[in-house]
């Protein structure tokens, strides 16, 4: 009897949802936009993975880095999705679609630190980008790349925080 009692006001909650459901269709709730980089090294080692996900007020980065010596490295989104080795400087300038000053760049992320066991994770948020929507998108005509550098990124050096070479790159994909 306790039972039945207690699953009235249940009931009556799931009546409401119907309700509300029928008033306004049913489309599947879908997922957040989201790409995807595949990081080589300059030999086509495969060096780490980024996931890039479109959310409100910015785009949501996370990498993970694994094979790595330890230490600290620079961590970029740069401007063109172009990622030809052995330099990779055909992944072009950190992204920067409002003309900023290193440091204030959209494509500038944390340093990530890569431990005894090879690995390195780094999750960011760049605030006021977008992947697709707006004017000024990452992934625009010509693309975005993921950049892992040689050195740390001291965060205030024009153009590129003295990082050093760029030993992996990731194209940005949709898949
Ligand atoms: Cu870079
Ligand atoms: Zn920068």
């Amino acid at each position: 009897m306790r039972v039945s009692t207690s699953l009235i006001p249940l009931a009556a909650l799931m009546a409401g949802a119907c309700a509300s459901k029928a008033e306004q269709p049913a489309a599947p709730a879908a997922p957040p936009p989201a790409a995807y980089a595949q990081l080589l090294d300059k030999d086509g080692a495969t060096k780490g993975r980024a996931v890039l996900t479109e959310a409100r007020g910015g785009v949501d980065v996370g990498l993970v880095l694994e094979g790595w010596p330890a230490g600290t490295y620079a961590f970029h989104v740069h401007g063109v999705g172009l990622c030809t080795a052995p330099d990779f400087t055909s992944a072009g300038s950190h992204f920067n679609p409002t003309g900023a000053k290193h440091g204030q760049h959209k494509g500038d992320l944390p340093n990530v630190t890569v431990g005894a066991d090879g690995v390195g994770r780094v999750e960011a948020r760049i605030e006021g980008a977008t992947l697709y929507s707006g004017e000024t998108p990452i992934l625009d005509t010509d693309g975005a790349a993921v950049v892992v550098h040689a050195k740390p990124d001291d965060g205030v050096s024009d153009p590129a925080g003295n990082a050093g070479p760029r030993l992996a790159c990731g194209a940005v994909v949709t898949k």
